[in-house]
């Protein structure tokens, strides 16, 4: 009997953390279902994405392991979603450790282990601490670096 797994995640700025997770929940399954949070869900979850939904939803929809993708809109969807498309599993990273137990009622509820040093939050600090180099710094940097290279020639 095939097994539908389902899971849910705003999946901004998409990195190796979030594409391990979703080939950890395919070898769990026959299909694999990502409910995409919306940006109006996100706003309401309090996350500011840096990506819109639509790229989002793009970008999953083209990873090789990735079945279906649904928008997630709200946090009571997921028990009509258990029903609508016969869900099997629920999994999530274990950062949201406990706070599903609800769904093991309708279906087995799994949390799997975040990869280790990758977020979206420190992809953003990242980015900001580049951004925030005053412009000059980085030509200096650049001209060191082509005169170096220039030495090595
Ligand atoms: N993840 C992971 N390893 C990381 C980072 C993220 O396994 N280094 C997992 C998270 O645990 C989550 C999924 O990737 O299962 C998506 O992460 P987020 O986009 O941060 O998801 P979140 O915003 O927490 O949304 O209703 C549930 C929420 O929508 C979850």
């Amino acid at each position: 009997m095939a097994k539908t797994i389902i899971t849910y995640g705003t999946f901004d700025m998409f990195h190796i953390g979030h594409l391990k997770l979703l080939q950890r929940l395919k070898d769990m399954a026959d299909e694999l279902i990502v409910a995409i949070s919306t940006d109006e869900f996100n706003i309401g979850k309090g996350k500011k994405v840096m990506i819109p939904y639509e790229q989002r939803e793009e970008i999953v929809s083209n990873i090789k392991c990735v079945d279906k993708v649904i928008p997630e809109e709200s946090w009571e969807q997921k028990l009509t979603d258990v029903e609508k498309y016969d869900i099997d599993i629920f999994a999530i990273g274990d950062d949201w450790a406990g706070e599903f137990d609800f769904l093991k009622k309708h279906c087995e509820v799994v949390y799997l282990e975040r990869t280790k040093d990758i977020s979206t939050t420190q992809l953003k600090k990242s980015l900001a601490n580049f951004m925030s180099i005053p412009k000059e710094d980085i030509i200096n940097a650049f001209e060191v670096i082509e005169l170096l290279k220039k030495d090595f020639e």
